[in-house]
């Protein structure tokens, strides 16, 4: 039997409620593999933890080892294999985004420096809580004894988001789509980007579509899916949200045929400033992601590229006396 340690922060909140019943499906890990879990959350949140912890137990889980609840970063962290970061504050009415970076790259920091005082380097950590791309920026900064590489943030919402309507659009089944990817912030600058798109293993498809939808429709639509969701629902994407998770932790484990989005350290690959975490498009093998190179990008796509690029500058700048 392996045990495997995964830590989710947040745990008592609205995307935790939906992935961990998720996670602990059993198609993840090998078989013969158990599953620790790790639920970090504030201290005004451990009642709702505990219930949730309750309903775990009731499900019975083959795949279940055993359950930790806790407020304490040395107690959630230590020996973990998976870290997910998604807990955070809320934006909450009349708040400025700055304030809202602000509060939450400070609670991002003491836990990147809680990750590097506890952790083994080999520990992969998923940053899901907004700003994602520059709490992941902060968390690498201040973990220093682990490679960057193993610091990831999440862009799979958004890639799943423009699979589904582009497959949607040209009425195939999303398995039919592959090289749809997503570059830059997970926010409404992001780019959602079909120029290399396959649909059946076939680059063909382009009589499909017109460039007029593609601009005007389809990446405004999926830039600002999460609040047409929100404007529907009433609350915030965490169904979808959690599932994106789970993909993007299947991709990390157990690695992908297909072009991946995920915000990784950026290192000037496509001329993109370095020192922020901007989504790229990844081959992932062995737990290890290599940024595809080499695609070529039209003058439009660069001016997409480019605005997304600025607004992480922006965010990074915002807390530049964080790092
Ligand atoms: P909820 O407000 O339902 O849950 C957040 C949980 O985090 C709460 O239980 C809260 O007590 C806890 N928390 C607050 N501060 C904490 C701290 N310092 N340590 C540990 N836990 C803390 O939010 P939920 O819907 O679960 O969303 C969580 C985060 O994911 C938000 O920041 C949200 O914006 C972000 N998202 C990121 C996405 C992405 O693609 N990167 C998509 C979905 C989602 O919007």
């Amino acid at each position: 039997m392996k045990k495997t340690i995964i830590t989710i922060t947040g745990a008592a909140g609205n995307i935790a409620y939906s992935l961990i019943f998720r996670l602990l499906s059993g198609q993840l890990f090998p078989k013969n593999t158990k599953i620790q879990l790790n639920l970090l959350d504030v201290p005004e949140s451990s009642k709702i933890l505990q219930g949730v912890k309750y309903e775990i137990e009731d499900c019975a889980f083959e795949s279940l080892d055993s359950i930790i609840t806790t407020e304490n970063m040395e107690v959630a962290f230590g020996d973990s294999d998976y870290i997910l970061l998604v807990g955070a504050k809320p934006r909450i009415k009349g708040m400025q985004r700055s304030d809202l970076l602000l509060d939450n790259a400070n609670i991002f920091k003491k836990q990147g420096i809680a990750i590097n005082q506890y952790c083994r380097n080999s520990v992969r950590v998923i940053v899901v809580g907004n700003p994602a791309n520059t709490n992941a920026l902060i968390v690498s900064h201040h973990t220093p004894k682990i490679p960057s590489e193993n610091i990831t943030s999440l862009m799979r919402l958004d890639q799943n988001r423009a699979k589904s309507i582009f497959a949607s659009k040209i009425n195939v089944s999303v398995p039919s789509i592959s090289r749809l990817i997503v570059w830059g912030n997970h926010s409404a600058t992001q780019f959602p980007d079909i120029t290399n798109v396959q649909v059946d293993g076939l680059d063909n498809f382009s009589h499909k579509y017109n460039s007029d939808w593609v601009k005007d429709d389809f990446i405004p639509r999926v830039q600002n899916r999460g609040a047409e969701i929100i404007d529907y629902r009433g609350k915030s994407s965490a169904a979808s949200a959690a599932s994106a998770v789970y993909d993007h932790l299947n991709c990390i484990v157990n690695g992908s045929d297909d072009w991946e989005s995920m915000g990784v350290l950026s290192s000037n690959t496509y001329n993109i400033s370095s020192e922020i975490f901007y989504s790229f498009p990844l081959s992932i093998n062995n737990k290890n992601y290599k940024i595809i190179e080499n695609i070529d990008i039209a003058d439009l796509s660069l001016s997409y590229l480019k605005a997304t690029e600025k607004e992480l500058i922006h965010e990074r700048d915002i807390i530049k006396d964080l790092l």
